[in-house]
């Protein structure tokens, strides 16, 4: 059902709005990423969250950061989900799927599942850093977490990266926030396994909150149950572990927010008298590996790299773009990427236009404009698109991202995510959605 604002809604009213489905997600320490569909905290929602508290809560928006990092295993590894003890909302899989209690490494008195998700912390703690009342207060907080932070870094570029490259793998299409994207499914079509055999009894919450076409497919929830299978079997994250493990992605957007947050870190660390060489090592070497290893010359766009296969997938997707978040390509790549945006393959046609930008191309076989992740419109997506193409020195393409995505809320309210066709528009999958909230405060604050 989509929710419309009586229009036109001021900017003061969509922002009033926004502050409302944050605090009603609100439960304690920590905002939960939407009212019923995800009833605990999740990891680069609490970074884009903390945004949204920041300018007239501070306390809150460091409170998120905190929480989360409460569940920092001892290897650096920041994870997907932290769960509320509390609120024992229906998602699946829940804490006990996991089996991750007991786990050496996993603090003892958080319930943790078992993978990550995008770094997206370091850039974030910048920006709140920017937006601090009173920087000094708040240093012993930076100070805290900038430690957490490396540790984290250190983590993607030690255990998942095997050939030391300065390109981290995602081990599950969880891990890249973009759970659904066709590419997974042609990594997917790499892997045997029998649905009947080797996937765990399990049953889906997800479809008790948003109907079945705007989620993802059985066929592809067994496959994300099979590798959690596959991976609490070998009770996680052990080195041997990924030698014959069969999901191992080099993913873009997933690359290109790790680097934007070494970069970030960089002038934290230095606010904080920290040493910052390693990070500029990071960032050196991931930013020329996104580009020797990932940028697809015929496409004019970032792909993922199979590590097992060894080979590119040459799905085009809105995180392909992203690497222009954290500098990494030249200005001749910039140039094709600003094209691809503007293009067919995102805009649709006179006749058909759309709204920027649709998470997967229009023309992939894959695309689906209300099946989530196939083709949607994410607010988190084009706010991190607007701040690249700022960098890139394309102001008017990175406003249309932000009136696009101002436009699709005022229209239809805080969704998770919209169908880009302009012609079907409408908002899909939970609503009073928190980062959609969230970044529209950030975007719209004085
Ligand atoms: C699995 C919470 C999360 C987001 C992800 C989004 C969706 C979860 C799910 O919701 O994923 O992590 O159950 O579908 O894809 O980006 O962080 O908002």
């Amino acid at each position: 059902m989509n929710h419309r604002f009586s229009e036109p809604s001021s900017d003061t009213e969509l922002v009033t709005e926004a502050r409302r489905v944050l605090q009603n997600n609100l439960l304690g320490t920590f905002t939960k990423p939407a009212p019923s569909l995800y009833p605990h905290q999740w990891n680069w929602d609490a970074g884009f969250i903390a945004l949204g508290w920041a300018p007239t809560n501070f306390k809150q928006a460091c409170s998120e950061i905190t929480a989360l990092f409460r569940g920092q295993w001892s290897n650096g590894m920041v994870p997907q989900i932290v769960f509320s003890v509390k609120n024992v909302g229906k998602y699946f899989p829940g804490y006990r799927f996991w089996e991750t209690q007991g786990l050496p490494g996993k603090p003892r008195n958080t319930r943790t599942s078992g993978l990550t998700m995008p770094a997206v912390h370091g850039f974030i703690l910048q920006r709140l850093l920017e937006q601090a009342p009173d920087t000094r207060a708040a240093r012993p907080f930076f100070r805290r977490m900038f430690d957490r932070v490396m540790l984290l870094h250190n983590y993607l570029y030690t255990l998942r990266d095997p050939h030391k490259e300065g390109l981290a793998f995602v081990c599950h299409p969880w891990e890249s926030g973009m759970d659904n994207l066709p590419t997974w499914e042609t990594v997917f079509e790499t892997i045997r396994f029998d649905p009947e055999k080797d996937v765990p009894p399990y049953e889906r919450m997800d479809l008790l909150h948003v109907d079945a076409p705007f989620r993802p497919r059985k066929e592809s929830y067994d496959r994300y149950i099979y590798l959690v299978d596959l991976l609490r079997k070998s009770r996680y994250q052990k080195p041997e572990l990924w030698g014959d493990y069969p999901f191992q992605v080099q993913e873009p957007m997933f690359n290109a927010i790790l680097s934007h947050s070494n970069e970030a870190m960089m002038e934290l660390g230095t606010w904080l008298g920290k040493d910052t060489g390693q990070l500029q090592e990071w960032y050196d070497q991931t930013n020329k590996s996104l580009n020797d290893k990932l940028w697809d010359e015929q496409r004019g766009v970032y792909v993922s790299y199979d590590l097992v296969q060894q080979k590119q997938v040459p799905v085009v997707t809105a995180g392909g773009i992203l690497p222009l978040l954290c500098g990494a390509p030249n200005e001749k790549q910039a140039e094709r990427l600003a094209a691809l945006i503007q293009s067919p393959k995102f805009c649709g046609s006179p006749e058909n236009p759309t709204w920027l930008c649709a998470s997967t191309a229009l023309d992939e076989p894959g695309f689906d404009p209300c099946r989530y992740w196939r083709g949607p419109v994410w607010i988190n997506m084009n706010w991190m698109l607007y701040h690249a193409l700022l960098r890139y020195g394309r102001p008017a393409l990175a406003a249309r991202l932000r009136d696009d995505s101002l436009e699709l809320v005022r229209r239809h309210g805080f969704w998770e995510y919209y169908n880009p066709w302009k012609k079907d528009s409408g908002g899909y999958g939970s609503d009073r959605f928190s980062w959609t909230a969230a970044l529209v405060v950030d975007w719209l604050r004085k």
